[in-house]
């Protein structure tokens, strides 16, 4: 991939990120991440489609509800809408192609600034969807997922699609109908939902059967409208237990599985999880990795990382080796993210302010991946993981366990088996030589 820089160049006096392997000691390289090094059969680069997450990257000013803007950029100063979005999309694509990005992910209203008017907000996206397509088609960045930001605008303080006026449930139609026209002319391999006000603030004023249902009725004529018009990459549920409503539908893997199974929406839908929503709601990201998996639905994911301290949703770059390898084990072992990639829904801090702190940011994320898949493939390869966990369910591979499995005994037969057997063997879990094995391999 070559370093695409538009009419100016914003990231001065950085360029093109190499690898350079552990003996390197430049902070602007990779020591880890070589992406066409083969891991367990495929590069790299295959097996960790990273995307860059514009809203963070080249919209979040670092504002927060105590202070003002402190990452002021130079891209977001044109009067026009589309001539700003089109300085920030080469800022974003010079980037991208710095850090060697293969994807990249962003909102509707990240792409160029919205107003009120639904034709203009129309006309504006479709004018940088064009452009967005050159670049793309110059660098080979390509599309991981397109969505619609349908929380940040006051219409939505009760909600979008769950909102209780009909009104405004048009109005996140209106956006999401233009942000699937972007994706498909865009060729992007997914579409996003994250309902972040899809929920409730007080049960005293909500209707939840009914708001859950208008949910599901607007993803399906989503789904239809995306069908009818070419789409043919998957969609995202990106589940969330809360903030910024008090409870979203969308809780954890296991809530939007059971929801998407309750309106027939399995052969469609699948989710993107992001580890700091997995904390929040009370889960590692390998919990919610599990489940997705086992179910056929681990689609995509956002990386981060929250705080131990704070419970909110910091999104911090993620750097927990530890937590990543095992992540990486069951995605290795579930062939990868089907259809989708690794976004970096993440921000640098309000503080970091350097430009090279964003390539600092993402590096160390693409390195603390690489380093995990190389581990946990070893795991995989090299060690007894698997053996040790397939042999605690040995009792269930033959004879009665078998036919126990296969539905084939009572409760009166497995008593009589019972009555027949000696008492149960106390058998270790052995959780602490597994938890050994992960950081030998690290
Ligand atoms: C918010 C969040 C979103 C989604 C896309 O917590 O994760 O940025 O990823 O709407
Ligand atoms: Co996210």
């Amino acid at each position: 991939m070559s370093v695409l820089i538009g009419e100016k160049e914003y990231f001065k006096g950085i360029n093109k990120i190499k690898f350079e392997g552990l003996e390197s000691e430049n902070p602007l390289a990779f020591r880890w991440y070589d992406e066409n090094k083969i891991v367990a059969g495929k590069p790299m680069k295959e097996w960790l489609k990273f995307a860059g997450a514009y809203w963070h990257s080249f919209c979040g000013t670092g504002a927060d509800p105590f202070g003002a803007p402190t990452h002021l950029f130079e891209w977001d100063q044109k009067t026009d809408a589309v001539e700003r979005a089109k300085d920030k999309a080469d800022a974003a694509f010079e980037f991208f192609t710095k850090l060697g990005l293969h994807y990249y992910c962003f909102h509707d209203v990240d792409a160029v600034d919205y107003t009120n008017d639904i034709v203009e907000n129309e006309r504006r996206l479709a004018a940088i969807t064009d452009y967005l397509k050159k670049k793309q088609d110059a660098s080979g960045v390509q599309l991981l997922w397109g969505t619609a930001n349908l929380f940040s605008n006051a219409k939505y303080m009760n909600g979008a699609s769950t909102n209780p006026d009909f009104t405004v449930l048009t109005h996140a139609a209106a956006q999401v109908k233009s942000a699937i026209d972007a994706t498909i002319k865009l060729g992007g391999t997914g579409y996003t939902f994250w309902g972040g006000r899809e929920g409730y603030m007080s049960l005293l004023n909500t209707n939840i059967k009914r708001e859950k249902e208008h949910l599901a009725t607007f993803l399906k004529v989503s789904r239809d409208y995306a069908r009818a018009n070419g789409f043919k990459g998957s969609f995202y549920i990106e589940p969330k237990p809360c903030e910024p409503s008090k409870h979203q539908y969308d809780y954890d893997a296991e809530t939007v599985i059971g929801f998407l199974r309750q309106f027939d929406l399995l052969n469609d839908f699948k989710l993107n999880l992001e580890v700091n929503h997995a904390t929040l709601a009370g889960h590692t990201m390998q919990h919610e990795m599990q489940i997705a998996a086992d179910a056929g639905l681990l689609g995509s994911m956002d990386a981060n990382r929250g705080d131990m301290q704070n419970g909110w949703d910091t999104d911090q770059f993620p750097n927990n080796i530890n937590e990543l390898t095992e992540c990486m084990l069951i995605f290795i072992e579930a062939g990868g993210l089907n259809p989708g990639g690794i976004n970096f829904d993440a921000k640098i801090r309000r503080n970091s302010t350097d430009p090279a702190d964003l390539f600092y940011a993402h590096i160390g994320g693409m390195d603390a991946f690489a380093r995990a898949l190389i581990a946990a493939d070893q795991i995989l390869q090299k060690s007894d993981y698997k053996k040790i966990r397939a042999n605690r369910y040995a009792s269930y591979d033959a004879g009665h366990g078998k036919n126990f499995e296969n539905g084939k005994l009572s409760l009166t037969q497995l008593r009589d088996i019972a009555a027949q057997s000696a008492e149960p063997e106390v058998i270790s879990g052995k959780q602490e030589f597994l938890e050994n094995l992960i950081n030998r391999f690290i």
